[in-house]
């Protein structure tokens, strides 16, 4: 229902990626657009959606302007299935941080849930988004980690940029931002709210090393943080995707990227990238987002490495380019982020203890810098019900802030949604312990 046809894509997509001027297909309105809204001479500001219009080619021979968008929330689907039958809650206001804590509307909004990468990118139908997102909320979950990426280099399912001969084009399309605006709508139909990651250190959906072969020709992964071309393009992807959602409070926040490191899947990098090679980036990243979107809040989406050369355990020892507490510090940004994989970092011998510290050394830090921190990800395969109740626990007990679990699963009418060892269906006995664990940390407060 929400795909168009091939043939029509091309329509739209090819002219795109031949254009030679950069002016073609440049962003001039929508809802949340806050920039030029005119276009020059020989295109016209074309109304794609409500939150997307392109200056395209028309018969105008002169610039045209268009009048300010509505600021109405998004259109919602008109293809919802049972789930959204009752009447869509409203969504009112953003949320914001105060002190360790986000609040919303003046109250504290705890920051509770999981992750859910696969909701828009694999080919579900809106009645299935509803389904899936209906799953997270009866786990008392208020907030979903979704992908706003995927990056291709040949067309094929759903995906926001298509790559060829070093030049990117969104796709706004019914497979690209229409399809993540029905990953909103859906979202906002369960109570729930969004954190978007926008690009991935893996190559998972494409990411960073995409950027670096299409515009570089290597395989240098870190020349993602340093190459003024490739941040040139992941700025201008930014300001499409980002642009179209100023306005949307079901948007929580955006993330920089999944897990950035210095090195991706690739494993080369210029042998020059260190932690403040990543601070650095992240800094001048999220000013970018602050500065065309000032409504929603901005992490990066890292797995809180501390930097701690010398230190007996990889994760503390700052050698993936990672400063957690340098980063925290970073005014532009408004929460932290950890992710938990004792078993894939090599600490084997006492998972969940070494799951406990890492908790708990979190909270000391969100405590210094006074942000909010969340463990945004965490998994084992093994013992799954014992160890995520002692980490609930502590992150109850040391005051954490948040968490997200890796990740939600359900059982739709397409099939069951991607397992990768950790998924937590709603029959599975982990479900229940999300439950306890939402309700005892909104008790927290
Ligand atoms: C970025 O990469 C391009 C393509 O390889 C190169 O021409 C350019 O000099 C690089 N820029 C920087 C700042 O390294
Ligand atoms: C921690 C993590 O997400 N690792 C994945 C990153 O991407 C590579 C390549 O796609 C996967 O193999 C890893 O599992």
């Amino acid at each position: 229902m929400k795909k168009v046809s091939v043939s029509l894509l091309a329509l739209v997509l090819v002219p795109l990626i031949n254009a030679a001027s950069p002016e073609w297909g440049r962003s001039c309105g929508g809802i949340g657009w806050t920039g030029d809204t005119t276009c020059i001479a020989g295109t016209v500001c074309t109304e794609l959606n409500a939150y997307y219009f392109q200056c395209l080619p028309g018969a105008s021979s002169s610039s045209t302007t268009i009048a300010p968008p509505p600021t109405s929330p998004p259109p919602t689907s008109t293809s919802a299935g049972p789930t959204t039958s009752a009447p869509i809650p409203a969504q009112t206001g953003f949320v914001k941080t105060s002190g360790q804590r986000f609040t919303l509307n003046g109250a504290e909004y705890t920051l509770v849930g999981a992750n859910a990468y696969w909701v828009g990118l694999t080919g579900l139908s809106t009645a299935d988004m509803n389904a899936a997102f209906a799953d997270i909320a009866n786990a008392g979950s208020t907030t979903v980690r979704t992908w706003g990426f995927n990056d291709v280099t040949s067309a094929s399912g759903d995906y926001y940029q298509l790559w060829s001969n070093g030049k990117a084009a969104v796709n706004t399309g019914a497979t690209g931002l229409q399809n993540f605006d029905n990953v909103v709508a859906a979202a906002k139909a369960n109570g729930l709210r969004l954190i978007v990651s926008l690009t991935n250190n893996w190559s998972d959906y494409g990411g960073m090393d995409v950027y670096v072969s299409q515009i570089t020709g290597t395989t240098n992964h870190d020349y993602f943080y340093t190459n003024a071309s490739v941040i040139a393009a992941f700025k201008s992807y930014i300001q499409t995707f980002v642009g179209r959602y100023v306005n949307e409070p079901t948007i929580l926040g955006w993330e920089l990227a999944n897990e950035p490191r210095c090195t991706g899947s690739t494993g080369t990098s210029t042998g020059t990238c260190t932690t403040t090679t990543i601070t650095n980036w992240a800094s001048q990243i999220s000013a970018f987002i602050k500065s065309i979107d000032p409504n929603h809040l901005v992490a990066i989406g890292d797995e809180g490495f501390f930097n701690d050369p010398g230190n007996a355990l990889y994760p503390y020892q700052g050698t993936e380019g990672i400063d957690f507490n340098v980063n925290l510090a970073i005014s532009t940004l408004d929460f932290g982020t950890a992710h938990l994989y004792p078993i894939s970092w090599g600490q084997t011998s006492d998972p969940t203890g070494f799951g406990t510290q890492w908790i708990t050394d979190h909270a000391t830090s969100q405590m210094t810098a006074n942000k909010p921190v969340i463990l945004e990800e965490f998994g084992v395969t093994d013992s799954q019900a014992t160890t995520y109740t002692s980490w609930y626990s502590t992150i109850i007990s040391t005051g954490l802030t948040g968490d997200l679990i890796w990740q939600a699963g359900s059982h739709l009418s397409s099939g069951n949604t991607p397992d990768d060892g950790y998924a937590i269906y709603p029959d599975d006995p982990v479900y229940p312990i999300e439950q306890q664990h939402a309700a005892a940390l909104k008790a927290r407060g």
